[in-house]
């Protein structure tokens, strides 16, 4: 069935799209704490002005002050992540398909129509790339040189993969499912973007294919019409604009799991700065972080009685407790957390802290149910994921 509405946004996104990077608005400039740290403020379509690292294909990080207004970051603010620049400019919604192929007993190829016929769930969860965070490391690494907005929160409507598998049919046999999107390389050399998860993760009814993000469609450069989502996982695995699931009977041996995104593979994910692992895994579950949101680094405050407020998320065991420090973290006292939208979601918190007139480095820290916590000092690794130390906010109160 074909809307009136449907064939309207296919016609407006089709234009706004095909002129995605020409729309864009320059509103400003910013500079990011540390070394090449300039970056333009752009408004792409859809989006309000964000941090641009990259033009060609589109890389935006949130502004942070974004976190300060709650645990939901708006469809507008929310980062922007792609690897290969030729991203899709026109899609209707209508025509489109995702293919469910491979080891399956019923091939399949669903409409968004078909897709929501099977029924929406929902899941708030973070979103937040390997190398959010990169450029604070030292010694640097390659790579986009990111600070903490390559995160952000959201509600997501979809169906579970576990429900669209079922319909297939997994043979006997299956092991893996790999994700594809519509996008591709520029080069015929580049690598399609594509990554897998094992049969049973990809089964384990979280995972969605998901058509809603905040009660709205995907935002175009958030994967619209449909991504995977992957809850309690690197952004990396939420494959966007998502076109092709397919059930393999052997292990995927694309670049993009064998060769890209992979950590050391010890229990810290981390190696000798400037050393290279001696064995790697692909990257996972999200560790476990904490950020003040109202003070930024080098604020000056009133001496007496603060209020700091600011989000904590794990890989999906939920934060169990936050403390904040105002003496560099010699001594703690725990924060009141907010209101809990699920163990995948960003938690806020707020802290009462006495600040003596001087200089004082904050410092807030999480734990997870699962007893994780954040380290004093960053585990540095070659790609620069992961990171999640224990942050510091100096301030002077007076
Ligand atoms: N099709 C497609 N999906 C993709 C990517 C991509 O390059 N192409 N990048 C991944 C990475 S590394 C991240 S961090 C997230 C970012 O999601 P966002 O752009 O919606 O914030 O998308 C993932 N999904
Ligand atoms: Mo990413």
């Amino acid at each position: 069935m074909i809307g009136r509405r449907d064939v309207l946004k296919a016609l407006a996104l089709g234009v706004g799209g095909a002129g995605l990077s020409g729309r864009s608005v320059l509103a400003g400039e910013v500079t990011l704490p540390f070394g090449n740290g300039e970056r333009f403020l752009v408004a792409y379509p859809g989006k309000r002005p964000l941090l641009q690292m990259t033009a060609r294909p589109p890389q935006l990080e949130t502004p942070f002050s974004v976190f300060d207004e709650g645990a939901i970051t708006p469809n507008d603010a929310f980062f922007v992540r792609y690897h290969l620049a030729d991203i899709p400019t026109r899609i209707d919604p209508v025509a489109f398909r995702v293919e469910v192929k491979g080891h399956v007993d019923r091939p399949l190829s669903l409409s968004l129509a078909d897709l929501k016929g099977m029924g929406g769930t929902e899941v708030v969860a973070v979103n937040q790339c390997s190398g959010n965070s990169r450029g604070f490391f030292t010694p640097r690494m390659a790579g986009g040189q990111l600070a903490n907005g390559a995160m952000g929160c959201a509600r997501f409507t979809g169906v579970p993969l576990k429900a669209v598998l079922a319909k297939a049919g997994v043979k006997a046999g299956a092991v893996q499912v790999s994700f594809e999107g519509l996008d591709g390389p520029v080069l015929p050399e580049t690598p399609d973007f594509a990554k897998a998860l094992t049969l049973d993760h990809a089964s384990d009814g979280e995972v969605m294919l998901a058509w809603g993000m905040n009660g709205q469609d995907l935002p175009w450069l958030n994967g619209f019409p449909l991504r995977l989502v992957v809850p309690g996982y690197y952004g990396t695995y939420w494959v966007k604009h998502l076109n092709a699931v397919t059930v393999l009977d052997k292990p995927f041996e694309g670049f993009w799991m064998k060769t890209a995104y992979r950590i050391p593979d010890n229990a810290c994910a981390c190696t000798e700065p400037g050393k290279a692992p001696d064995k790697t895994v692909p990257i996972g579950r999200l560790n476990v972080r904490s950020f003040v949101t109202n003070l930024s680094d080098g604020a000056q405050v009133k001496a007496g009685r603060a209020n700091l407020r600011g989000i904590a998320f794990d890989g999906g065991s939920g934060i169990k407790a936050v403390e904040v420090s105002a003496d560099d973290g010699q001594t703690w006292s725990g924060a009141t957390l907010g209101q809990d939208l699920g163990r995948y979601a960003f938690r806020t918190w707020t802290a009462d802290l006495d600040l003596t007139p001087g200089g004082h480095a904050l410092r807030v820290r999480a734990t997870g149910n699962d007893g994780g916590t954040q380290p004093m000092e960053p585990r540095w690794n070659p790609a620069g994921y992961m990171r999640n130390v224990v942050e510091t906010t100096r301030v002077t109160a007076a």
